[in-house]
């Protein structure tokens, strides 16, 4: 029997984008996934843009209900900054009331609403300003927190300010998959910098309300493994560290950037610009959590060519490496690798002084489910119980070990929307069809689930 620490958190993550719906209605101006659906559709899985999503907007009230049917005691989403504040300054009263009573139902059925404030959703408004490459989206995400806190802060106790902030940086300025898609290496450090001030201040807004509360940030984490074969191969594991992983970890719990980061960055003309006084907001505002999603490790070898002194891209410091013994989740083309949920344990527990965590998604997208469903219309997903086990027993092994890990979120609670994917991969605990009704029906992995929660543990 593995057995995990009371009081553990068993639940699910989404974002406001990808489960609400309503994303052109109710007051909420658009985002940059709305605009860019709307400029250039060809980017998107066919006819499959932002707008209906899971459309909790209408269904918040039975699926708070269906969140208890399967005792999840916990459940992430986020806020939508363009719907709470349209403009980035006036309160959109209808966007109150909706929260206000979604966190109420999630709170009626015994389920404690963990909030994240960004969750890659960009308001237009701010993007036609420059978005995160901009100084001015810092103070205008730390009065959007502000407000937030203000307004819920009675009803969440525990709240997150972004959900993995490398992927925007990644993805919108050097690898091409969000908006603005351009590629600029210098341009995505400094996206990153401003993104870690605008949590910053975020928290510093959070600790000065004095709210009985926790405030912290989900960010991914791929564990770095090298091929191993020479030294410029454990090279390229180091700084692939430090740039996906330390680069945020360091600052948000350690209250600095490793110095070995900023003599990288600076030796490629690479050092963001700066603020009098950003170091020391950054020291004073660590987190009191983190969450950590994990889905793939990353393996790395050293590039083929150096670029000494003017890396244009990562691939210059470290390209990846295909394991020959790697198992592949090959829907979405990712590594299933669960040790690596063992090792992040223990880089939280050496190596960040065994600060307060839990994992925040974990999960297993699949193409066609129905393929699965038996003549009940039940999804026999075996395969992602399988999936769950395998990587919870690792985290059992690692929370043994001492780690102090407080809960396991998946992705994700009913099938959502895929900002790369459209609904092609399925990975929720409920089946949605794509139908007027939205019709969820649960899967067998929302019954083991609810086993896992009601024990607090499973037979392995
Ligand atoms: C995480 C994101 C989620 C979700 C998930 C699954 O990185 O936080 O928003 O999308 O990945 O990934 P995908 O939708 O690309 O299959």
């Amino acid at each position: 029997m593995y057995k995990f620490p009371e009081n553990f958190l068993w639940g699910a993550a989404t974002s406001a984008p990808q489960s609400e719906g309503h994303g052109s209605k109710n007051g909420k101006t658009p985002t940059t996934w709305d605009k860019w659906y709307e400029l250039s559709p060809d980017k998107f899985t066919p006819n499959q843009g932002p707008e209906t999503t899971s459309n909790m907007y209408n269904m918040y009230k039975d699926d708070a209900k269906l969140m208890s049917d399967i005792s999840m005691n916990s459940f992430r989403t986020s806020i939508s900054w363009a719907r709470l504040l349209p403009d980035g300054k006036t309160v959109n009263e209808e966007a109150v009331t909706f929260y206000r009573d979604y966190f109420t139902e999630l709170l009626k059925n015994n389920v404690k609403p963990v909030i994240n404030l960004f969750h890659f959703d960009m308001p237009w408004w701010l993007m036609e300003k420059g978005g995160w490459e901009a100084r001015e989206s810092v103070d205008a995400f730390a009065f959007y927190a502000k407000t937030a806190f203000e307004l819920f802060g009675d009803q969440v106790d525990t709240w997150a300010t972004f959900n993995e902030p490398i992927v925007h940086v990644e993805c919108g300025y050097l690898y091409g998959y969000h908006y603005p898609a351009i590629h600029d290496f210098k341009k995505a450090i400094q996206v990153g910098y401003n993104t870690i001030m605008a949590h910053t201040k975020a928290v510093a807004a959070y600790k000065e309300l004095k709210q009985e509360g926790k405030i912290g940030i989900i960010l991914n984490v791929s564990p770095c493994y090298s091929r191993g074969e020479t030294e410029g191969d454990a090279l390229a594991a180091k700084q692939a560290d430090l740039l996906n992983t330390k680069s945020f970890l360091d600052p948000v719990v350690l209250g600095e950037f490793p110095v070995e980061l900023k003599e990288l960055l600076a030796a490629n003309d690479l050092l963001p610009e700066t603020v009098a006084g950003d170091k020391e907001l950054i020291a004073e505002n660590k987190v009191d959590f983190i969450g950590l999603n994990y889905y793939q490790p990353r393996r790395v070898q050293e590039p083929k060519e150096k670029l000494v002194g003017n890396a244009t891209d990562p691939s210059d410091f470290y390209i990846p490496y295909i394991w020959p013994e790697r198992k592949m989740n090959e829907y979405r083309g990712w590594e299933i690798y669960p040790e690596a949920l063992y090792d992040v344990a223990i880089m939280m527990k050496e190596d960040y002084g065994n600060i307060p965590w839990f994992v925040s998604e974990n999960g297993m997208g699949v193409a066609q489910e129905e393929r699965f469903m038996d003549e009940s219309g039940q999804i026999q997903d075996d395969y992602r119980i399988e999936f769950m086990m395998d990587h919870l027993k690792e985290l059992h092994r690692g929370i043994e070990a001492g780690s102090n890990c407080f809960g396991y979120h998946t992705w994700t609670f009913i099938d959502c929307w895929s900002w790369l994917n459209g609904y092609t991969n399925r990975y929720g605990f409920y089946r949605m069809e794509l139908d007027d009704n939205f019709e969820r029906t649960l899967k067998k992995s929302g019954i083991w689930f609810k086993e896992l929660a009601e024990t607090n543990g499973f037979k392995g």
